[in-house]
């Protein structure tokens, strides 16, 4: 096992489940961190949180990462101490609607396009060169277990999951040869804002999601980039698929109540 210690991890998403998670864990281990997200208060908070309880080193940068130009800019231009980046999670996503393809919202694909792919081949783009040439660094993406096999209504998020997928696979053979690691984790069903945001807000239809049946927590997926990425130099955690035991696919889940 590695250590973390004073390592500089970029994080995407920040303000909230996954990212948040992630962000406690490595705080916890004195990593210093770059927090990512656009709802810059909530990073303020959690920032917060974090210095009073682990007196950690934090950088905040508000971001959407659609936004090409913003991302160059502000990933090119950060101060000194903090421009080394060892670790990048790319971790900034979302899912919007579940409505059959032929029905779907224009708006809704390209919103999830726009920053399951492209965002994260924006920061991807601006981070890795730096890591090439200082010979260190870890990409850990944020896939899904949508990536592995699309599901009714699913279509375009399960599209966009399938490159993270192609993405990471692509990242690592054209990194071959250099020591940085890339790592593609696919959770299954993690309880956060996920579905709230799926549903623009309907917070009901979220909740039935995760019915009568124990889903993963935000902590469980980040136990898992924090083993990827705490791996000795030589061992490169490839993908991993976690999901909970309550679930076996993504349309085959164990509901407690009705057993089906
Ligand atoms: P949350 O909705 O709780 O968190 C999503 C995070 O992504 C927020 O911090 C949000 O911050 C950020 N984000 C979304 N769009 C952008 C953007 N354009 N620019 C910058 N940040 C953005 O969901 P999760 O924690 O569950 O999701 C994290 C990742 O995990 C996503 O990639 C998701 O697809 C993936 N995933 C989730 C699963 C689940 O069941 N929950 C399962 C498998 C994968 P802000 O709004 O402040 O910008
Ligand atoms: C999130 C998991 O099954 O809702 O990526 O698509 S799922």
């Amino acid at each position: 096992m590695i250590s973390v210690k004073d390592r500089i991890i970029l994080i995407t998403g920040a303000s909230a489940g996954i990212g948040m998670s992630c962000a406690s864990l490595f705080a916890e281990a004195g990593a210093k961190l770059i927090l990512a997200a656009r709802r810059q208060e909530r990073l303020e908070q959690l920032a917060a949180e974090l210095k009073g309880q682990f007196n950690s080193e934090i950088y905040l940068l508000p971001l959407d990462v659609r936004d090409r130009a913003a991302v160059e800019s502000s990933l090119s231009s950060l101060p000194e101490p903090w421009s080394s980046v060892d670790i990048l999670i790319n971790n900034a996503g979302l899912s919007r609607g579940l409505d059959k393809l032929y029905q779907g919202s224009i708006e809704d694909w390209e919103e999830m396009i726009d920053a399951n792919v492209k965002g994260l081949l924006y920061v991807t783009r601006t981070i890795v060169p730096g890591m090439v040439q200082r010979g260190r660094g870890h990409v850990v993406n944020i896939g899904s277990i949508a990536g592995r096999a699309a599901y009714p209504g699913g279509n375009v998020y399960c599209a966009s999951k399938a490159a993270v997928r192609a993405i990471s696979e692509g990242l690592k053979q054209d990194l071959l040869g250099t020591p940085v690691r890339v790592t593609e984790i696919q959770p299954g069903l993690v309880e956060t804002e996920f579905s709230i945001v799926r549903f623009h807000g309907d917070t009901d239809r979220a909740q039935k999601v995760y019915e009568d049946l124990t889903p993963l927590t935000p902590d469980d997926v980040a136990d898992v980039v924090f083993f990827a990425a705490t791996r000795s130099p030589h061992v490169n955690i490839s993908e991993v698929l976690l999901v909970p035991t309550d679930q076996a696919n993504a349309t085959l889940v164990h509901r407690h109540r009705t057993g089906v």
